[in-house]
């Protein structure tokens, strides 16, 4: 259904009503569609999102994003009540890794150590040495004390680490299909198009993408850096919910999306009109049970760890 602008301001003002009424906080990943960003107390990457629904005094928490997002502020948060406005809104990536296959993995590899990408379920990560995001992975495998990483789940955030550690990284067969599909043709002509622009984009693109790149950044090092650039100009080459971040970050720039093809179905699946019924209706919830919770707790602990 396609609102006007009057709808979707009457609808945001409910919700800011009733999320106030509530003591809820809403919380939007980058990735998210604008109005939902514009509705939201905050906007972030998975980490930075989860570390504030932690350290913010509300009872609820709308985690508007995908599944293993919600379920990583269920885990840094246990006494809040965490929604998720649309419950099938998952990482087609992060279901990739499955913990079977991860255990079978270990038995191969003994000696390794096992890093884990934020975007993995809970069970994954309870069942990983270390958790790291996009924007600490080099970092975290140049730390951890082992000559062998186990990098899960996504190959090509992996072959972007393994170009700065010489621990030798066996590589899960995971990707995302949202950056998978932004290919280097696309690449090449958006560059055609704005041969004056400069070019970014995510370490989750394809290694032959990331070539053609003048920058490789996670979502929160994009804000940073356009905040920080004299450039005017800038190609994007990640999720289309970006371009709304970047505005807001560091407006009066020129922001081109890389490739049509960089929108991720699952991340557009949370509209205004249900974040309004999961705050209504205070569900669906988010849970982790306790025991996977205290040893996906020390996957991230860890990560906070090795990176401070
Ligand atoms: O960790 C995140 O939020 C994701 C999926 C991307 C990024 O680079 O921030
Ligand atoms: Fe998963 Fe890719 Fe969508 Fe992010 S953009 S939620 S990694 S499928």
């Amino acid at each position: 259904m396609v609102m006007t602008a009057e709808k979707t301001e009457t609808l945001a003002a409910e919700i800011r009503k009733l999320a106030a009424g509530k003591n809820a906080l809403i919380l939007a990943h980058n990735y998210q569609r604008a109005e939902v960003q514009a509705v939201a107390d905050y906007t972030g990457d998975s980490l930075e999102l989860a570390r504030i629904a932690a350290d913010n005094p509300a009872e609820i928490i709308v985690f508007c994003g995908v599944h293993f997002m919600a379920e990583s502020a269920a885990i840094l948060s246990p006494e809040k009540k965490v929604l998720i406005p649309d419950p099938t809104a998952g990482c087609p990536m992060a279901d990739m890794a499955i913990e079977d296959d991860l255990i079978a993995m270990r038995g191969r590899y003994p000696d390794a150590m096992v890093v884990t990408y934020i975007n993995s379920s809970a069970g994954v990560k309870a069942l990983s040495d270390v958790c790291c995001t996009s924007a600490n992975a080099v970092k975290i495998v140049q730390r951890v004390e082992a000559r062998r990483v186990i990098f899960v789940p996504d190959r090509n955030l992996g072959r972007w680490v393994q170009r700065f550690t010489d621990r030798e990284i066996i590589q899960w067969k995971g990707y995302c299909p949202t950056h998978e599909r932004f290919s280097a043709e696309d690449l090449a002509e958006a560059k055609r198009l704005h041969p004056d622009a400069l070019v970014m984009v995510h370490p989750e693109c394809r290694p032959e993408v990331i070539d053609m790149a003048d920058e490789v950044f996670s979502t929160g090092q994009m804000v940073k850096f356009v905040q920080e650039t004299d450039r005017t100009k800038i190609i994007v080459g990640t999720e289309e919910g970006m371009l709304h971040k970047l505005r807001s970050a560091a407006p009066g720039k020129d922001y081109i999306l890389a490739s049509k093809a960089l929108v991720c179905p699952n991340m557009k699946k949370t509209t205004l009109e249900k974040v309004y019924a999961a705050l209504a209706n205070e569900e669906p919830v988010v849970s982790v049970s306790s025991g996977m919770r205290e040893k996906a707790l020390g996957c991230l602990r860890r990560m906070l760890e090795l990176s401070g």
